[in-house]
């Protein structure tokens, strides 16, 4: 998969991409990602990227222009999405990761904190998405986390080992709680049900560790979690 990332300060992303799984994935040809300046996508002596709002306001918009030019400078097929970080966009989760993950390349546009011409939304992007309900100072750390929930999905990106503890997440529920050793640190023992050796009881404990702490934390994914009639028992139980 390519990925360009359009930016204003694309020094944000040196070293970025440079450990673990994606450092192994670029080395694989895997992917590749471009960063490019949106400023070097401007004419006139002073590089204006931003400007400041028709009807007055405060803070400054990022000018049009210059990404029109940046996203046009880069070759691209009809259907590769262009793809606009902003707190107005549909919320990021696994299925959209797994909706990207299927191109052959991605563009990744970082916005302002102050926000984009409207023109860009409009008529050059065909997606926006949002990481969440909080404020950013820009689209970069949301580029980032799309990338990342993006790229681990890629056929030969993770290890099997890694790639099945993956689908087990897909679930739907939160994950059992890990421990390794000491069996004892601090004082604080390992639950006993771990050191039994008996793999039937140690599944049914954690898969009734995963129910109760969804159930706790995160009721509202309980109720799209797909259950067997099993499980509807169990939580009736615990309830
Ligand atoms: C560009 N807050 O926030 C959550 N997802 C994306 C964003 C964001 C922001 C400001 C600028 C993106």
């Amino acid at each position: 998969m390519d990925i360009d990332i359009l930016t204003l300060f694309p020094q944000v992303f040196q070293g970025v991409f440079g450990f673990g799984i994606f450092q192994r994935a670029i080395e694989q040809k895997l992917v590749s990602i471009a960063v490019h300046n949106i400023r070097d996508y401007t004419h006139d002596k002073h590089h204006t990227v931003d400007d400041s709002p028709y009807g007055g306001g405060a803070g400054m918009v990022l000018k049009p222009d210059p990404v029109f030019e940046a996203v046009e400078s880069i070759k691209r097929e009809a259907e590769t999405p262009v793809i606009l970080l902003s707190p107005q966009g549909r919320l990021f989760c696994q299925q959209i990761a797994r909706e990207l993950a299927a191109y052959r390349r991605l563009i990744l546009i970082c916005g302002h904190y102050e926000g984009v011409d409207e023109r860009v939304s409009e008529h050059l992007v065909t997606d926006e998405i949002s990481i969440g309900d909080y404020v950013l100072s820009g689209g970069e750390p949301a580029a980032m986390v799309v990338i990342d929930g993006v790229v681990r999905l890629l056929p030969g990106v993770l290890g099997s080992a890694e790639s099945l503890l993956d689908d087990s997440h897909v679930g739907g529920l939160l994950e059992y709680p890990q421990y390794t050793r000491p069996a004892v640190f601090r004082g604080w023992s390992v639950p006993e049900v771990l050191l039994s050796g008996n793999h039937a009881q140690i599944a049914q404990w954690r898969h009734e560790q995963a129910i109760q702490r969804t159930m706790k934390r995160r009721p509202e994914l309980l109720e799209k979690a797909e259950l067997s009639p099993k499980e509807k028992k169990l939580i009736e139980r615990l309830r």
